[in-house]
């Protein structure tokens, strides 16, 4: 039996079936979750997306504006115990996605971590780019063509998560790309992401360039006025342009917390990893190998130069581990 076909039967029972996105939703997690949405509705299963969070890009709402995308916070509904969840694009039990008193029946998920236990329905493939390529896969599975505006979703979601296909990219994420490429709106999506940030964003990069800690090939900024989490990728993204720099991490206060934003083009680097060590006892981070984000709950525990010092400890462990390696083969 089709995949996708045992979540559908899994859901024909339900009563109420909302479909909840990581919290702070990006454009991968909104796509994936409209596909799935549409998607359900051919099977006449009815469903509304939900997040956590806020929408904190204006390119994502224009995507949502456009694309006709329903999605609303999930105080709006009173959720119970009765009801049932799909997480898309995040797991049960991360601490990215908000728990709700709803029972969670299906996770589709591309981030790398466990497999909850208690799911009756996990589809998670770490070696995907973007959830939007996960749920493309559904529709090819029964043949199902998605409209116009679900192919946009899904073209765009792919292409930020993958940063245009440069990052955690698979065949299956090409593959779809050049399917959608032909069935999607594709000079609306590039208008996206052409036109990613605005003037108001200026003075964020302007404290980044003023304030970046360089260390061989690390580097690391603090925001301590604050950015948002979407920015804050946005301008580790930029930091990767560097060709000196092979890892980054930026961090911020963002409400009470202390939000980070982590990118690495060397595997001896991995991102996910280690945000999780650099946070450990404090907070908690991960993500994929190349990209990852964490946050510190408590602000009060967070101090700039013992973060700092905690990823400095360790891209000084793996720099001089490379070292080692390389000397022993000369
Ligand atoms: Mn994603």
């Amino acid at each position: 039996m089709a995949k996708v076909k045992q979540l559908i039967k899994l859901l024909k029972k339900q009563k109420r079936v909302f479909i909840q996105t990581h919290n702070y939703p990006d454009h991968d997690a909104v796509a994936a979750s409209f596909g799935l949405q549409q998607l359900l509705k051919h099977y006449k299963i009815e469903s509304d997306i939900i997040y956590h969070g806020e929408i904190l890009r204006d390119s994502l709402q224009k995507m949502i504006d456009k694309l006709g995308i329903e999605l609303k916070h999930h105080s709006y509904y009173e959720i119970d115990t009765d009801d049932c969840t799909v997480i898309v694009d995040g797991t049960k039990g991360s601490r990215n996605v908000a728990e709700l008193k709803s029972k969670v029946l299906a996770v589709v998920d591309h981030h790398q971590g466990d497999v909850p236990e208690d799911v009756k329905f996990c589809d998670i493939r770490s070696d995907y780019g973007a959830c939007a390529t996960i749920i493309f896969s559904y529709y090819a599975e029964i043949k199902l063509e998605p409209s116009m505006e679900v192919a946009t979703a899904f073209h765009a979601g792919i292409s930020f998560d993958t940063h245009q296909l440069s990052r955690n990219v698979n065949l299956m994420d090409i593959e779809t790309f050049t399917i959608l490429h032909r069935i999607s709106d594709t000079a609306f999506v590039n208008s996206l992401i052409k036109s990613s940030i605005k003037l108001e964003d200026l003075p964020h990069h302007r404290h980044l360039l003023e304030n970046l800690k360089v260390h061989h090939n690390f580097a690391y900024c603090h925001f301590n006025n604050g950015c948002n989490k979407n920015l804050l990728a946005i301008l580790s993204d930029f930091i990767m342009t560097l060709d000196e720099i092979d890892f980054v991490a930026l961090s911020s206060k963002y409400l009470d917390e202390i939000i980070f934003s982590v990118r690495s083009k060397s595997t001896e680097l991995p991102a996910h990893y280690m945000i999780q060590e650099a946070l450990s006892g404090i907070g908690s981070g991960g993500g994929h190998i190349d990209m990852a984000g964490g946050r510190i709950f408590n602000r009060s525990d967070f101090d700039e130069d013992e973060i700092y010092n905690r990823f400095l400890t360790q891209v000084r462990l793996k720099n001089s581990f490379k070292i080692k390696i390389s000397e022993s083969l000369k």
